[in-house]
Parts: C-alpha cells; sequence; structure tokens
C-alpha cells in the first residue's frame, strides 16, 4: 500500500517523535504550495492568463538577475500559502531583498522558512527541470519582533529541508533529520507518495558537474580535480568521468542522490570579491543537508558548509557537494595543495 507524504510525516511526529506537529503542518503546506508552482511550471507558455509567463517580468531581484515571471508567480506561492498558518514568524526568499514577517493579521509561530522559489530559471523557456528548495529553521531568539538576525544561523541548525524538482515527475526530497525520502506526485490523487527513502550518496563515483566554460577562471585545486577527472583511465585516477551540467542546482543534485555525483560551483576569478555563485541560506545549506543524510558531503573548499556562520541573508558560497570520497579529494586538494 502506497504511504502519502502526511502519511510519512504523521509517523515522523507520532511514532518516531521527529518533528512536532506544527513542524509537520508546515511542511504540508509547502508540498502544497510545490504541487501549484508544479502546475503552473507545467502549463508553460499555456499560462496565457498571466501574460508571458515564460519570459521575463523585466524586473531584477537582490541577485541583480532578472526574474521571470514564474519566478515571482512561484514566490508569491510560497508566501500566500504559509503566512496565514500560524506557524511560522517569516520567510526570507532568493526573489525578497528583506526578509517577510508574517503579517499581523495572523498568528506567528516559532519556524522560520526560506526558499528559492523557482531554481534553475535559465531553463524555464527551453522546458529542461527546474525547481523549489526550501531550508526551515526555528526562531530562536526571545525578542518579540523577528528579524533578518534570528535567520543567520548555521545550516547544522535546520530542522527541515528539501527541494521539489518539476521534470518529467514532480519530486519532493526531504530530510528532517531521519534520513532522505522521495516523494512523487500522483496526479491522479493530487498527493505526494513515498517513492524511495533512506536514500543513500555513493561514496565514489565517474560523474563530475561543472559549468566547464568556467575553467580559465578556476583556482588551482579544482583546476587540478577536474584535469585528473578528464586525463582519465591513462592518467592519475585510473579510470574514465562522465560530465554532466544542467544548469539547474535542482537537478544535478537530484541526480546525485539518485546515482552519486559531484557538484561543483567553485570561486572563480570572475567577481574575486564573491566567495561562490550560489547562495548559502536557501541553496547550499539546504542542499548540502540532503546530501549529508544520504551519507554524501558538502564544503566549500575549506570547511563543511553546514558549519559556516552566516553574516547576510544572501550571502554567496563555494559549493563542493556530493559522493563523499570525491568531495574530500577536493577539499584535500584545497586545505594541502
Ligand atoms: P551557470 C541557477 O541559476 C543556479 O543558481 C543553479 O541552479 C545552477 O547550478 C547554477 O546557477 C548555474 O549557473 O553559471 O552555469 O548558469
Amino acid at each position: 500500500m502506497s504511504i502519502s507524504l502526511t502519511r510519512y510525516l504523521v509517523e515522523e511526529q507520532r511514532a518516531k517523535g521527529r518533528i512536532p506537529s506544527e513542524l509537520r503542518l508546515l511542511l504540508e503546506v509547502v508540498a502544497r504550495a510545490c504541487k501549484s508552482i508544479s502546475h503552473a511550471v507545467n502549463k508553460g507558455a499555456l499560462g496565457s492568463e498571466l501574460g508571458d509567463v515564460m519570459g521575463s517580468a523585466g524586473i531584477e531581484n537582490v541577485q541583480g538577475e532578472v526574474q521571470k515571471k514564474l519566478d515571482i508567480i512561484a514566490n508569491d506561492v510560497l508566501i500566500e500559502a504559509n503566512e496565514w498558518g500560524g506557524h511560522l514568524a517569516a520567510m526570507a526568499s532568493e526573489e525578497m531583498d528583506s526578509i517577510h514577517v508574517v503579517p499581523n493579521r495572523y498568528p506567528q509561530g516559532e519556524y522560520l522558512l526560506m526558499f528559492d522559489p523557482l531554481d534553475g530559471s535559465s531553463n524555464i523557456e527551453v522546458n529542461v527541470s527546474i525547481g523549489t528548495i526550501f531550508s526551515v529553521l526555528k526562531k530562536v531568539s526571545n525578542n518579540a519582533a523577528v528579524t533578518e538576525q534570528d535567520f543567520l544561523q548555521p545550516g547544522t541548525q535546520q530542522v527541515a529541508a528539501g527541494y521539489c524538482v518539476y521534470g518529467p515527475q514532480t519530486t519532493l526530497v526531504l530530510t528532517v533529520g531521519d534520513g532522505v525520502a522521495m516523494f512523487t506526485l500522483d496526479r491522479e490523487q493530487g498527493s505526494f507518495v513515498l517513492t524511495q527513502e533512506n536514500v543513500k550518496v555513493p561514496e565514489d563515483t565517474k560523474e563530475f558537474a561543472i559549468n566547464m566554460s568556467n575553467m580559465r577562471h578556476w583556482d588551482a585545486p579544482v583546476k587540478r580535480y577536474v584535469d585528473e577527472c578528464l586525463a582519465g583511465k591513462e592518467g592519475p585516477r585510473g579510470k574514465d568521468f562522465n560530465m554532466r551540467w544542467i544548469a539547474s542546482m535542482v537537478a544535478d543534485v537530484h541526480r546525485i542522490l539518485t546515482r552519486g555525483g559531484i557538484f561543483m560551483y567553485p570561486w572563480d576569478k570572475r567577481e574575486p570579491e564573491k566567495p561562490g555563485k550560489l547562495r548559502l541560506m536557501y541553496e547550499a545549506n539546504p542542499m548540502s543537508w540532503l546530501i549529508e543524510q544520504a551519507g554524501g558531503a558538502a564544503t566549500n573548499g575549506n570547511q563543511r558548509i553546514l558549519d559556516l556562520e552566516p553574516k547576510q541573508l544572501h550571502q554567496r558560497v563555494s559549493v563542493i557537494l556530493g559522493s563523499k570520497n570525491e568531495v574530500e579529494r577536493v577539499t584535500k586538494y584545497h586545505v594541502t595543495p
């Protein structure tokens, strides 16, 4: 008999005492919002009631990236779905400069929700998988007014993290600290059904993911690692490697959780003042926790991503994550060149 997301979360709450009911309710609301986003994404250019949803909204977000209409739709869906439930104090999003405090007309809860509402949006108009990434923290300060400071907690403090990938299937991938579970959307039932649990990332791999066009800008340790992969059987690794780069972190991470691999978006010389391209709070931290919960590893080249003390809500970070032995090798090249 199939197990729904609801039943999985009730078991995590009731049988294992892993999560309180407030967090279970929050995760159910996030999953429902992902279903709505999946519906909007699947309509693609047919989403005509919203005008050119596939195209640009002509607005730049805090990252300086031009927002696609679907980015904004996804952001609004998550905000509207989550603000009335009474389990959140505030939300933060890649698409919003500052935090969104739950309006006074609704009860405030103890959780903080962060998300990248539609990651990989450069793939929207070419019909390639994109996704929503989310991370949940608890508000730990006692001050009544929730501020950005409340969000600045290391990734080890997350109480739930996950993503929903909108691809050939819509799949929600989640951890509450009890391993990683995958739920596939059954469109006939309209519910997420458990299709894999205790997901494990193989410790070794022959597949790496990086944007090779940036090679001339990389630091020496990354260049050394990739050169060794490219040298294949005749080189120091003694085996051939395959390369993938979907330009959608959700899709690349989903592949790694499914069959192993290493994903790298390292610091490079193009914008040396930036530690990396990807954002720590709502991309790297949730993905790193998922990978670690599945037996993989995640560093910024020098240290564990989940241990990083955040200084700013939208701060960026260099990301190396996936199969444990490969991540350790790249990290070793950084630490002891
Ligand atoms: P590039 C998408 O914009 C994203 O944030 C990640 O999902 C993806 O891994 C990366 O950027 C792709 O970056 O420079 O290869 O387009």
